[in-house]
């Protein structure tokens, strides 16, 4: 496997797709030794075969605001990989959406749902669509004119998405009643549904609570916990408020929350009413977090800034890809930063990454850090196969328990010779090999 080749000829197939190039080259850079040593995947020719998208789909959104202005977004739907059981992955309605993005998404996630040990594919989509500042209404509208085209390429058995950023419970909501409207059929083929009508427990909190479960298996392996640990976590989304409440849960304090306008620094810690305020300010459909310091004095705001500066012994990235350059991470270097868990996907850039292998940090990558709110997405279409709901204890337990299982298969393939546990070639590798083996398993097709 000529890794150079394969990156110029990538370049030259996807030009202007820099997030998506980022990615595959972090996973064929990892896993080029299993490739070496198993002629089998050179044979079936895996490797051009596992970074092209089984299908890219986009289509127009147009859309009534409440002032009677029509407006024309672009959607998208990409199915990138469904070898392992069908097309599985959230939708992100943000202004910087394109189909670059969406394809790296596509891939990552085709590695992180073989890596939950379930049987889901890989696939991701969304529009550029922007959520802030529109009504309830004006949403309700654009999610509905969305589900018009997608609802063609969906099915439980087929493909089943659901939320990422700007699309939460009620944005899922207004999706999946479309669907039903058009299809007639009321089944799973949403996750993240609302709880009186097909949801799972805990599936609003999964992503930060895999996100903190796997934070502390690393930690573990040094004889260390999220006890006592000062923790800085940026955004202040879906996947922040989860891994805050369950690092606090685990005798850990918080010390930061960010948004596009800046980082919240409260060395009190955010816990208890402060994390429902959380929740407050995101619904307020704002993009900041200044507010936080006008409710909770005690705390500073830090305009244009991010929190990585701050001292701290974990940290979380939870808002957006490329979130964590280099100079953030040689600040948490210099502070003594012992744990980096991805709550976000591909937060860290790979300059960023390599400085936290170079000193031995622990590194969670997203793909298996944030697994576990695709993983209760798998347990949720568990529980509306069997017509069945689980009480938020048992999914809870299960949920960490594949994290579990995702971190020691990252061991098994991660570990080098002086000891050190390479997360990130684990979990290529892991992933990798079960996709490619089901794609030779069913042949050319
Ligand atoms: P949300 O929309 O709930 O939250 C995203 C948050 O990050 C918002 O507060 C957003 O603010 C903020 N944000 C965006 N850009 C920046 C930035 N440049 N600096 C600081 N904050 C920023 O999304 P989620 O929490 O669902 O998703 C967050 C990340 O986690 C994404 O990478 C997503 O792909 C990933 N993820 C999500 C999963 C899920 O189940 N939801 C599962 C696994 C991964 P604003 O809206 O104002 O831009
Ligand atoms: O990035 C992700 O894993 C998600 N947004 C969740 C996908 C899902 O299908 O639950």
């Amino acid at each position: 496997m000529n890794l150079e080749l394969i990156m110029s000829d990538l370049e030259k197939r996807n030009p202007g797709q820099p997030e998506f190039l980022q990615a595959v080259k972090e996973v064929l850079e990892t896993i080029i030794d299993v490739v070496s040593e198993n002629p089998k995947y050179d044979a079936a020719n895996i490797i051009e075969r596992i970074v092209e998208p089984d299908r890219v789909i986009t289509f127009k959104v147009q859309w009534i605001d409440d002032k009677g202005r029509v407006h024309v977004n672009r959607g998208y739907r990409v199915q990138f990989n469904n070898a392992i059981g069908p097309y599985k992955g959230g939708i992100r309605f943000h202004p910087s959406v394109t189909l670059g993005g969406l394809k790296f998404l596509g891939f990552e996630q085709t590695f992180k749902n073989s890596l939950t040990t379930l049987p889901m594919g890989g696939a991701k989509g969304g529009s550029d669509f922007d959520p802030k500042g529109k009504s309830n209404a004006e949403i309700m509208r654009f999610c509905q004119a969305f589900m018009a085209e997608l609802y063609k390429y969906i099915g439980p058995d087929k493909d089943i998405p659901a939320g990422d950023i700007g699309v939460g419970g009620r944005e899922v909501g207004y999706m999946f009643g479309m669907y039903k409207k058009l299809v007639g059929d009321h089944n799973g083929v949403f996750t993240g549904k609302g709880r009186n009508w097909g949801g799972s427990l805990i599936r609003p909190e999964a992503t930060g609570f895999g996100n903190v479960f796997f934070a502390e298996e690393m930690l573990k392996t040094r004889g260390e916990s999220m006890k006592g640990k000062i923790v800085a976590v940026s955004g202040f989304g879906n996947v922040s408020w989860g891994s805050i409440i369950k690092a606090n849960q685990l005798g850990a304090r918080v010390v930061t929350i960010s948004g596009p306008d800046g980082y919240v620094y409260d060395p009190d810690g955010i816990s208890g009413d402060k994390v429902d305020y959380l929740l407050e300010l995101r619904a307020s459909n704002q993009d900041i977090v200044k507010p936080y310091t006008f409710e909770y004095p005690s705390a500073q705001f830090f305009e244009g800034k991010r929190p990585w500066e701050v001292k701290c012994d974990v940290a979380l990235p939870c808002a957006i890809q490329n979130e964590l350059n280099l100079q953030d991470a040689q600040n948490l270097v210099n502070n003594g930063v012992m744990c980096v868990s991805e709550g976000a996907n591909m937060p860290c850039t790979p300059e960023a990454m390599e400085l936290f292998l170079e000193h031995k940090v622990l590194y969670g990558p997203g793909k298996a850090s944030n697994a576990g709110g695709v993983a209760t997405s798998g347990l949720e279409q568990t529980q509306n196969a069997q017509k069945l709901n689980w009480a938020a204890e048992e999914v809870e337990a299960k949920l960490h328990s594949i994290m579990c299982n995702i971190h020691e298969a990252c061991v098994k393939y991660g570990r080098e010779e002086d000891g050190y546990v390479n997360y990130v070639k684990g979990a290529n590798v892991a992933g990798f090999i079960k996709v490619a083996d089901a794609m030779i398993d069913q042949g050319v097709i």
